[in-house]
């Protein structure tokens, strides 16, 4: 008897890239996708997709998982039950971040992090964090990282322990435009946001609605308008994270329609959640403090405008995990929060003491999917590219992630889209003790993930074992090369 042609078939799907839908087989072997078509020979194993919408799995190129505090504590998430969240829902792959604090090297900021890493069971890789950038940093650390495969900057412009300069700034995506390295930014105005908080405290306003008020749309506008500035003046292609409201997307839009290299990101919380969310008995509104912050309710429809109109090229979950009863409420447990430890007179934090972010590292794609393509506001090809095929695009993947192309890796979603579940945090696999949609229906369910032509996740249950995540090395790409266009025709970044 002949032997199959392939390890894998899944035979009879409806297959949804960046690009179209269609009917095929998927032919895997060794992993990677060998072949598409109908009627592929036999597997030694099969899976019937009848029914069923294939894509890539998902990409998550912004969360943070077991990330290392300045006391060298890990968060609570740990790569081990973050990746089994993530697989759970969807997301084969995850981009998270190696952090620096002030005053330190890159090596002894984050001591042991990437041996951690090595048991997530998804596929990862690293951004770093550049808080302090020295030229010993900047011209003997970054180029060694740069040369691992780590090849994107994260700067933050808020965040006391984290924030850059305007001056800092620019000597980051000038050293990155040198190495080829892209750069992710926060964009929020620190001073603006400080002010801010002092006067909310001096009236005595403190509940966790006053984290919103204490840094509104025109906080995060007037930063990403200064972020995208100073990349058009070095020339160095760069992403907008977390987009929460129409005015800070209308600057990424301008900045596009004028040719630059600036792509922007949001997360489900700024599709879904508003200031309703920071509000409710016993401390609840805690739950939904992130930044930048939730905005109203109208806003929402806003974000969903400029994902359809292209301005917002990825969703990520930007998850950052902090439990409701040892964090939340607990005044300045985090560096993600602009306060000293300032606690009530009940216990729980001022405003601003409370860890900024919130758990969706495997709720991310459920959402998106019923809220966008079972409600009809996007096609499956957007969900697709919102989900994977851009950030593998943006940040050196292209090919290997984000694909169902011959020579992809072979992680697939069987999404059933008749599926109708609701969100309970008792269902999910991360380690945080809610989620901040709790009893959200949705219509559409990932059943089936494989990673890498395994299944690592099936009906709920985790297959994928801690330590079988592969780290992604990402070597140079077209897409962060800089224009070669600057002003004066003189390229300052260039002179070191
Ligand atoms: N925002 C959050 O809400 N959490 C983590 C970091 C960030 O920028
Ligand atoms: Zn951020
Ligand atoms: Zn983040």
């Amino acid at each position: 008897m002949m032997g199959a042609d392939y390890d894998l078939v899944v035979r009879g799907g409806t297959l949804a890239t960046a690009a179209e839908v269609f009917e095929a087989d998927i032919g895997i072997r060794d992993g990677l996708i060998a072949a598409l078509g109908r009627g592929l020979g036999r597997g030694t194993e099969e899976i019937s997709a009848k029914g069923m919408v294939v894509t890539p799995g998902g990409l998550d190129s912004h969360c943070h998982l077991e990330e290392l505090g300045q006391d060298g504590s890990a968060q609570e998430e740990s790569f081990a039950s973050g990746s089994a969240a993530a697989l759970a829902g969807g997301t084969t792959s995850f981009l998270c971040f190696l952090p620096q604090w002030k005053g330190r090297s890159l090596a002894d900021s984050a001591p042991g992090y990437e041996a951690r890493a090595r048991a997530s069971r998804a596929d990862y890789g690293f951004h770093q964090i550049i808080t302090d950038p020295t030229p010993e940093v900047m011209e003997r650390e970054v180029p060694a990282l740069v040369a691992r495969g780590i090849r994107s900057l994260k700067v933050f412009l808020t965040y006391d322990p984290l924030m850059l300069t305007d001056r800092q700034f620019l000597q980051v995506l000038a050293a990155a435009r040198r190495l080829g390295a892209f750069v992710t930014v926060h964009c929020e105005n620190y001073d603006a946001i400080g002010w801010r908080i002092e006067a909310l405290l001096k009236a005595g306003l403190t509940d966790p609605l006053q984290h919103a008020w204490s840094r509104p749309p025109v906080v995060e506008r007037e930063a990403t308008h200064r972020a995208i500035a100073l990349a058009e003046l070095v020339d160095q292609p760069i992403q907008v994270f977390h987009v929460s409201c129409e005015a800070a997307a209308a600057e990424i839009a301008a900045a596009k329609a004028r040719g630059l290299k600036v792509w922007g990101e949001t997360c489900p919380q700024y599709l879904t959640l508003s200031h309703d969310d920071l509000q409710g008995p016993d401390f609840a509104g805690a739950k939904a403090v992130c930044s930048p912050a939730l905005r109203e309710r109208a806003e929402n429809e806003r974000v969903w405008r400029r994902i359809q109109d292209g301005t917002l090229d990825v969703v990520t979950s930007d998850h950052c995990g902090f439990s409701f009863a040892t964090q939340k409420r607990v005044a300045g447990s985090s560096a993600y929060g602009t306060g000293a430890a300032a606690a009530r007179p009940d216990g729980t934090p001022m405003f601003n003491a409370i860890p900024n972010g919130v758990p969706g590292i495997e709720t991310r794609l459920p959402v998106l999917f019923s809220e966008g393509v079972s409600k009809g506001r996007i096609d499956l090809p957007t969900f697709v590219r919102l989900s994977s095929a851009n950030a593998a695009r943006l940040f050196g993947l292209a090919g290997r992630k984000g694909s169902l192309a011959p020579g992809a890796d072979a992680d697939l979603v069987l999404w059933d889209p008749d599926a109708e579940r609701t969100i309970r945090n008792a269902g999910l696999h991360h380690a945080i003790d809610y989620t901040p949609w709790e009893g959200m229906a949705v219509k559409g369910w990932p059943e089936v993930t494989l990673r890498r032509g395994e299944v690592a996740a099936r009906g709920g249950e985790v297959l994928a074992q801690p330590g079988s995540g592969r780290f992604l090395a990402r070597g140079p790409y077209d897409l962060a090369r800089p224009r070669g266009v600057v002003p004066d025709g003189f390229d300052a970044a260039a002179q070191g």
